[in-house]
C-alpha cells in the first residue's frame, strides 16, 4: 500500500491523510471508498420539493443554461430549471449530424483563426483539429449584465478561444492563441461592455516557444491574454508569475483577476503543491493599455506582450491559500471570491481597495476583508443577489451557503457564523452557477452543481459512468436538490441566462455571412443560389454542383462527374418553413451535414470512387423524407 506514485513523490498512504491537501490530491479515493460515509446521506429533500422544477409537457422553461462539455468540445444548450437538453453546437469537436468540421463554412471558422504553422501542422491530421476541452462559456455583458449578443468559451487542449453567434447557435469565430499554452480559465469584461475576453493560459512554456529552451522550468512563463470580442482579435498579453487558473472582471471596467497555483514554479506535483500560499493576480487594465500605447512591450507572433511579473507596474499579487481556484465576482459589484481549493477557506477581496494597491505601497493583502473558513475543497461560488453565497465544496460533497456580509464582520472579530447552511451533493461538486448570477441581475432561484462524479445516483452503465448536475431550489433558506441530471464528458461551467435575453431566429437570413465564400463563387459562376444549376459546373478538374433542397426533393435528381475531378457541393434549403432542416448525405464518402431553413452548405471532396453513389437527405423533413434522394456518377477515368 505504501508504494509510490509515479512520479509524484508521494505515497498513498500521504494521499490518505488527514490533511487538506492531500485528501483533496485523494479526490476520488477519499469518493468512493473509507471517509466517504457522508457523502452517502441524501438530504431526502428531494420529495419534499418536488414538482418546482418539473415542467409539464409542452411548458417551456424560464431560462436557457449554456453548458461547456469538457472534452467533448461542444456547448450544450439545456432548459432551466427542467435540465432537458435541447441542443448540442459544435465548436471545437467535429459533428456528424452537423457536418460540423467537414463543411466548407466550418472548416474555414475552424482554420482561418489559427496560426500558419498550426494549419501546416494540420494538413497531415485532416486539416482541422478533431477535439477540444471546452470548459467555459460566457456570455457577453453590456453593464453589468448579460446582453445575447455572443457566447465566449475556451478550448484548453489545444490553446484556443471560440465564440457563438446567439442569433442563430452557432459557432462564428475560432482563434489561436499564440506564445500561450493551454487556455483555461476564461471571463468577459463585464463593464461598461465585452470588450475584452479575457483568456488566461495555465501552463507555463518558455517565450518564445521555440525550442531553444526545453528543461530548465525557471524559464518558462505564464500568459494572460485579453481579446476584443467584437473582432477576435488579440489586443494585448501579460506575462505573469505562477500558472493561471481562473478569472473573472469587476464591475468598475478597472481590473481582472486570475487565480495563480503554483507559485512554486515547479513541474511535478510534489513541486506545484509545496507552498501553502499562492496568489491571485490583479490586472490594470487602464495601466495595461496605457503601457501598449507607451510601447512598453516586445512583441511576440504579432502581439504586444507587456512584463506583469511581481514588481510590475501592471499587476498586483494578492497572496492566498493555497492553490486557488475559482474567482467569481459578487453582483453587489464589491467583492470578489477566490476559492482556496487546497485551503478551507474562501479569501474575499473587495475590489474599492485596490486602486490603493496600486497607488501606494499598501500590502497587498489589504484588499482581502474576509476569509471564511467554509469546509473541504472550495472551487467555485455562485450568488443570489441577496448577499448570500454558495460555495461548492469538492471534497465534502456539499455546497455551503453562506453570508457575505457576516463573513466580513467575522473577519474584522465580530463572533458571528456566516456559514448559512450546507446541502449535500452527490458527489464532488466543481463548478457550479446561479440563474443569473455572474451578473448584476442575479435573481436567487436556482443553483445548478456540476458534480464530477454520479457513482450510485443512476442504473449502472459501465466503467465509465455520467457525471451529476443536481439543481437546487435556492429560494428556500435551506437549499434543496430538486433535480439529478446526468450528463456526458464534462461539462466544467454552465451559465443560467434569462429567456427575455436570448432572441435567436427561427429561420437564417439569405444573406447570413456564414456562407460568404459559396455566395460569391456562385456570382462568379453566373448562378443563383436558390435556383442551383442543371449541369455541374466545370473548371479543369474543379467541377461545382448547385442545387436547391425543398422537401421532399433535390433539385438534381442526378449528376455526372469524372473519377478523380475536385468536386464542391452546394446546396441552399430554400423551404421558408420553422423547424425544416434537410441534410445532404453522399454514401460511401463519408459526407453528411445539415442545411438549415433558408441556409447554403457545402463540401469539397475528390470523387475518386467510380460508380452509382445514392445521396440522401438525411434530416427528417416530410412524409417522403426517405425519398428525398439522387444519385452522383462518377466516369472511370478510363471512360
Ligand atoms: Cu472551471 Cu473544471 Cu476548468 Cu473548476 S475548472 S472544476
Ligand atoms: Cu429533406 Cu429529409
Amino acid at each position: 500500500m505504501s508504494k509510490k506514485l509515479k512520479s509524484t513523490g508521494l505515497t498513498r498512504r500521504d494521499l490518505l491523510g488527514n490533511s487538506t491537501k492531500s485528501a483533496l490530491l485523494a479526490g476520488t479515493v477519499a469518493a468512493t471508498g473509507a471517509g466517504g460515509v457522508s457523502l452517502l446521506q441524501t438530504t431526502g429533500a428531494a420529495s419534499a420539493a418536488e414538482g418546482s422544477s418539473a415542467l409539464k409537457p409542452g411548458e417551456l422553461d424560464e431560462y436557457y443554461g449554456f453548458w461547456s462539455s469538457g472534452q467533448a468540445g461542444e456547448m450544450r444548450i439545456l432548459g432551466v430549471p427542467s435540465m432537458r437538453e435541447l441542443m448540442r453546437v459544435p465548436v471545437f469537436n467535429r459533428c456528424s449530424a452537423t457536418g460540423w468540421g467537414q463543411t466548407n463554412e466550418s472548416i474555414k471558422i475552424l482554420t482561418e483563426g489559427m496560426m500558419p504553422e498550426t494549419n501546416e501542422f494540420l494538413e497531415s491530421r485532416g486539416g482541422v483539429y478533431l477535439n477540444g476541452d471546452l470548459h467555459h462559456p460566457h456570455m457577453s455583458f453590456t453593464d453589468g449584465t448579460y446582453d445575447g449578443r455572443y457566447l465566449f468559451m475556451n478550448d484548453k487542449a489545444n490553446t484556443r478561444v471560440a465564440r457563438v453567434r446567439c442569433d442563430v447557435m452557432k459557432c462564428d469565430k475560432i482563434i489561436e492563441i499564440p506564445n500561450a499554452s493551454d487556455i483555461h480559465g476564461l471571463r468577459p469584461q463585464k463593464f461598461p461592455r465585452t470588450g475584452y475576453v479575457f483568456a488566461n493560459g495555465e501552463h507555463r512554456i518558455p517565450l518564445p516557444n521555440d525550442g531553444q529552451i526545453l528543461d530548465s522550468p525557471k524559464d518558462y512563463v505564464a500568459i494572460f491574454t485579453a481579446i476584443d470580442g467584437d473582432t477576435m482579435k488579440i489586443a494585448w498579453q501579460v506575462i505573469v508569475d505562477g500558472n493561471l487558473d481562473n478569472v473573472d472582471a469587476d464591475y468598475q471596467g478597472k481590473y481582472a483577476i486570475s487565480s495563480c497555483y503554483n507559485s512554486e514554479g515547479g513541474v511535478t506535483l510534489a513541486e506545484m503543491t509545496e507552498s501553502e500560499t499562492d496568489w491571485a493576480v490583479i490586472f490594470n487594465i487602464k495601466a495595461i493599455e496605457q503601457g501598449v500605447s507607451d510601447k512598453d512591450y516586445k512583441e511576440y507572433n504579432g502581439i504586444p506582450v507587456l512584463d506583469g511579473r511581481k514588481g510590475s507596474k501592471y499587476t498586483r499579487y494578492v497572496p492566498i491559500p493555497n492553490s486557488p481556484h475559482g474567482v467569481n465576482t459578487a453582483p453587489d459589484g464589491r467583492h470578489v471570491v477566490i476559492n482556496g481549493k487546497l485551503s478551507p477557506t474562501v479569501s474575499v477581496i473587495d475590489v474599492t481597495k485596490i486602486d490603493a494597491l496600486f497607488d501606494s505601497d499598501a500590502d497587498p493583502r489589504s484588499c482581502i476583508v474576509a476569509e471564511p473558513e467554509l469546509g473541504l475543497g472550495p472551487l467555485h461560488t455562485a450568488y443570489d443577489g441577496e448577499g448570500n453565497c454558495y460555495t461548492t465544496l469538492f471534497l465534502d460533497s456539499q455546497m455551503c451557503k453562506w453570508n457575505l456580509e457576516k463573513a466580513i464582520q467575522a473577519y474584522g472579530g465580530a463572533d458571528v457564523d456566516p456559514i448559512l447552511a450546507k446541502t449535500d451533493v452527490h458527489y464532488q461538486p466543481g463548478h457550479n452557477h446561479t440563474s443569473m448570477g455572474e451578473t448584476k441581475d442575479a435573481d436567487g432561484k436556482w443553483l445548478v452543481s456540476l458534480n464530477k462524479f454520479s457513482k450510485d445516483r443512476y442504473i449502472n452503465v459501465g466503467p465509465l459512468k455520467p457525471e451529476n448536475e443536481q439543481l437546487i431550489d435556492i429560494s428556500l433558506d435551506q437549499p434543496e436538490v430538486v433535480h439529478d441530471g446526468p450528463t456526458f464528458a464534462e461539462p466544467h461551467d454552465c451559465i443560467i441566462v434569462h429567456r427575455s435575453v436570448v432572441n435567436p431566429l427561427s429561420i437564417w437570413n439569405r444573406d447570413d455571412p456564414m456562407w460568404e465564400d459559396a455566395r460569391k463563387q456562385a456570382e462568379a459562376d453566373g448562378v443563383d443560389l436558390e435556383e442551383g444549376a442543371d449541369e455541374p459546373i466545370r473548371d479543369g478538374n474543379k467541377v461545382r454542383v448547385y442545387m436547391y433542397s425543398a422537401a421532399p426533393t433535390f433539385s438534381l435528381e442526378s449528376f455526372t462527374v469524372k473519377q478523380g475531378d475536385e468536386v464542391t457541393i452546394y446546396i441552399t434549403n430554400i423551404d421558408d418553413v420553422d423547424d425544416l432542416t434537410h441534410g445532404f448525405t453522399l454514401g460511401n464518402h463519408g459526407i453528411a451535414f445539415e442545411v438549415g431553413p433558408q441556409a447554403t452548405a457545402s463540401v469539397t471532396f475528390t470523387a475518386d470512387r467510380p460508380g452509382v453513389h445514392w445521396y440522401y437527405c438525411q434530416w427528417f423533413c416530410h412524409a417522403l423524407h426517405m425519398e428525398m434522394r439522387g444519385r452522383m456518377f462518377v466516369e472511370p477515368r478510363s471512360a
